[in-house]
């Protein structure tokens, strides 16, 4: 034996492998359950765990990958000072308790200058879980009196359709797609954003169903797509009222169920009938025979199953474009059998009160809209925002508007604490950065938007370098200032146990902490297994009916928006989820060149060949990357990922620069995907 092999042998002895039970907390809907192998202290293997219904034995290559992240060069080992200029990305090293005290001592100054709602927290998904997120942070920003922040960027319209049109009924099941005779993937990409999905398509193909899908982008392979509508960007709105006319002028309607259990049907029609197929084609750019099959399939049907993504909610007409589609169910009667009504988010399901874990009340302030940041920092306001707090999120890459915002994170003024995993493109601009902790280093309890069950993630390793937890941080903070209320000495575990009596879900048995202490993920239960609506799930609404017209979601509700394309910017620019990260999470290095997806019409009509550095314009800010042709994309539009990194294009500027700020109009969620630009060719070298 050589003396590595002995080592090797040594070390396996007194330092056994071992498998950990870990969740994904990424923000996806799959949630899968994990089998850590950690060796000496530190993760070297992420696979999938066993027996999990869902995850099946398999997860993403992202996660995989996890431990790069873990130990990459990008991670933040320790609390540091900014030493350069803002963005440059020189700092120093300090203590967490120099760094707490800074920001204390800045917390305090700005609140006797400006009052606290100068201070403004900034987060998201981030570990999309109960306890680093609306649970400590909250607890110290209300005691503060901040600014609070409205959580815009993702499913605000989809969210607010579905709450207005059904209350909280969950949606179909990911095993009883396997029921459908007709699965219509409408705004949503199971291949790249919900892999666990596929195999109940495939299933659902096998035994003889049909598929259609509705997106600007073919991204199922045709041995799953019987039709494709390769729609334009933000038209879904008068796609569904058009096949809601249709609908009720064929006699498909479904009379008897409308009247038993919706209301505004009247109304709703009222505003389709401006739309005939033709209409509709015309706007969507669509051929009409096309439209008239999928409205046919999707009548004869049954179960008829729609699959709505966030895809359409993306754009001015979003809660009008997702009410739409979500009222086809309730119209066509498609409801009430295994397999057959709609899918969009199991959330709904999880009753979560979160104000039973805050224990704070909500202070009543200003509310500031994330998806606005750019604007929010550099527009007067009263009180200006002085100092910003991120964690959960990377604003800067994710944000629409990037230059803005840039511009709002370089002012000198502003005071910036991020706290991040990584050296993000947003903990450049930080005036102090504090190490957070990963998954695998601290405990999160969460749910999930796609599948139905509780999680526990517990630590499997120690925090790399000095990196803390969430709750940790915002403890000493919260001691920092001087709040002696007993809500910042609270361990984890108390946390932990107070999250799970703030849930109220359909678990059989006991929902404690001990429990999934020994199984990692509890399943719901519902009778019959899975949700079936109108059966064993009903509308969550007052009156326990659909409404079909509901005053919550404004006026201009089924009022199509026009397009905002003109004349010198023509092409429609999308940013949907790749493969390569969640959002802009783990985009350090698996997105290391991005590339504009174009058609080869709009390619060839600028004289651009496979490959070709381009330009991709507007007035709001410019992208270079290269170009690659494909056939899968509609005329007319093109695609950058979301989610890239600063380094990923050459003129180190990402797509959220081509996005304007407008809002969706009545849940104010972000456009991105009303962006129109111009494509073309860059000169030889970068023009940043
Ligand atoms: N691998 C991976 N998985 C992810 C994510 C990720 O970044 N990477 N992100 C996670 C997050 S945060 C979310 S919110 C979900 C999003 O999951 P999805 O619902 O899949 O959302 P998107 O990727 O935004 O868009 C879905 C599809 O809508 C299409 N689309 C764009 N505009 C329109 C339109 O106007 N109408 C229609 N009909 N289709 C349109 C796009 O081409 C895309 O294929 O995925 C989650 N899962
Ligand atoms: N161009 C374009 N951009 C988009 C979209 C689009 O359609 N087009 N869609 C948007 C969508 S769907 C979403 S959801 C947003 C998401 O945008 P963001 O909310 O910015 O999400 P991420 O990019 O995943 O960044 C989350 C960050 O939180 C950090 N983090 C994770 N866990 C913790 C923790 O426990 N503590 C701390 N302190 N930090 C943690 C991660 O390291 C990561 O850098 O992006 C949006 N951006
Ligand atoms: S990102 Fe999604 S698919 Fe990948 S491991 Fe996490 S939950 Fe599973
Ligand atoms: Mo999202």
């Amino acid at each position: 034996m050589d003396t590595s092999l002995k080592e090797a042998v040594y070390l396996s002895l007194i330092m056994p492998s071992q498998h950990l039970s870990s969740v994904c907390p990424l923000d996806c809907p799959d949630r899968c359950t994990l089998d850590v192998t950690v060796e000496d202290g530190r993760v070297t293997l992420i696979d999938a765990a066993e027996g999990n219904p869902v995850t099946r034995g398999f997860i993403c290559s992202k996660v995989r990958k996890f431990g790069q992240r873990l130990y990459g060069k990008e991670r933040l080992l320790r609390p540091m000072k900014r030493v350069g200029a803002k963005g440059e990305g020189r700092f120093e090293p300090i203590s967490w308790d120099e760094a707490i005290a800074t920001i204390a001592g800045r917390f305090r100054s700005i609140t006797a200058e400006h009052g606290a709602e100068a201070i403004l927290p900034f987060y998201y998904g981030g570990s999309n879980g109960m306890i680093s997120q609306d649970a400590t942070d909250q607890r110290l920003f209300r005691r503060l009196g901040a600014s609070r922040l409205l959580p815009t960027v993702c499913a605000a319209a989809t969210g607010a359709a579905a709450e207005a049109l059904y209350g909280d009924m969950p949606g179909i099941d990911f095993p009883d797609f396997a029921e459908a005779r007709l699965i219509v993937i409408w705004g949503a990409n199971p291949a790249r954003s919900n892999i666990h999905l596929i195999p109940y398509l495939k299933e659902a193909k096998s035994r003889g169903a049909r598929l259609i899908l509705i997106d600007p982008r073919r991204t199922l392979g045709d041995n799953l797509v019987d039709l494709h509508l390769p729609i334009y960007p933000g038209t879904d709105l008068v796609l569904a009222l058009a096949i809601i006319r249709w609908l009720d002028e064929q006699g498909f309607a479904d009379r008897s169920f409308v009247e038993a259990h919706t209301t505004g049907y009247e109304a709703l029609l009222e505003r389709a009938r401006e739309y005939t197929l033709e209409r509709a084609a015309a706007i969507s750019r669509l051929p009409a025979d096309r439209i008239e099959t999928l409205a046919r399939w999707y009548a004869e049907s049954e179960p008829a199953l729609i699959r709505c993504g966030w895809g359409l909610e993306r754009n001015r007409n979003g809660e009008s474009a997702v009410a739409a589609v979500l009222a086809l169910p309730a119209v066509a009667g498609k409801f009430g059998v295994r397999g057959g009504g709609y899918a969009m988010t199991s959330g709904s399901a999880l009753k979560y009160d979160a104000e039973k874990v805050i224990g704070v009340p909500e202070a009543g302030t200003r509310a500031i809209n994330m998806s606005q940041l750019g604007r929010v920092l550099t527009e007067p306001l009263d009180p200006p925002v002085k100092a910003l707090f991120v964690y959960n999120c990377n604003p800067l890459v994710t944000m629409p508007d990037e230059n803005r915002v840039e511009r709002g994170l370089r002012r000198d003024d502003l005071f910036t604490v991020v706290s991040e995993q990584v050296m993000t493109d947003t903990a450049l601009f930080a005036d102090i950065l504090l190490p957070a902790t990963t998954f695998l280093e601290h405990t999160e309890v969460s749910a999930s938007y796609g599948t139905y069950g509780i999680n526990l993630a517990e630590p499997v390793i120690e925090p790399v370098g000095e990196a803390r937890p969430n709750n940790v941080m915002f403890s000493m903070l919260g001691r920092a200032l001087g709040y002696n209320g007993g809500e910042f000495e609270e361990s984890t575990q108390q946390l932990a146990r107070r999250v799970l009596t703030a849930i109220g879900a359909p678990v059989s048995g006991d929902l404690t902490l001990d429990r999934l202490k020994s199984v990692v993920r509890i399943e719901f239960d519902f009778p019959g297994a899975t949700p079936v609506q109108f059966e064993t799930v009903k509308p969550g609404t007052p009156d326990a009916r659909v409404h079909l017209f509901p005053e919550a979601l404004g006026e201009l509700l089924y009022r199509y928006q026009d397009d905002p394309g003109e004349e010198a910017f023509p092409l429609a620019l999308i940013s949907p989820a790749t493969s390569k990260t969640i959002s802009s999470t783990l985009g350090e290095f698996n997105l290391k060149d991005a590339a504009l997806e174009i058609h080869p019409r709009d390619a060839k009509s600028r004289g651009l060949s496979d490959g070709d550095w381009v330009r991709v314009h507007n007035r709001l800010g410019a992208v270079e990357v290269r170009a690659e042709i494909s056939d899968r994309m509609c005329p007319g539009v093109v695609n950058l990922p979301k989610g890239i990194w600063r380094r990923s294009t050459r003129n180190g500027s990402v797509g959220t620069s081509l996005v304007p700020d407008t809002l969706t109009p009545s849940a104010g969620g972000a456009c991105f995907n009303d962006a129109r630009v111009q494509v073309s060719r860059a000169a030889t070298s970068s023009a940043s």
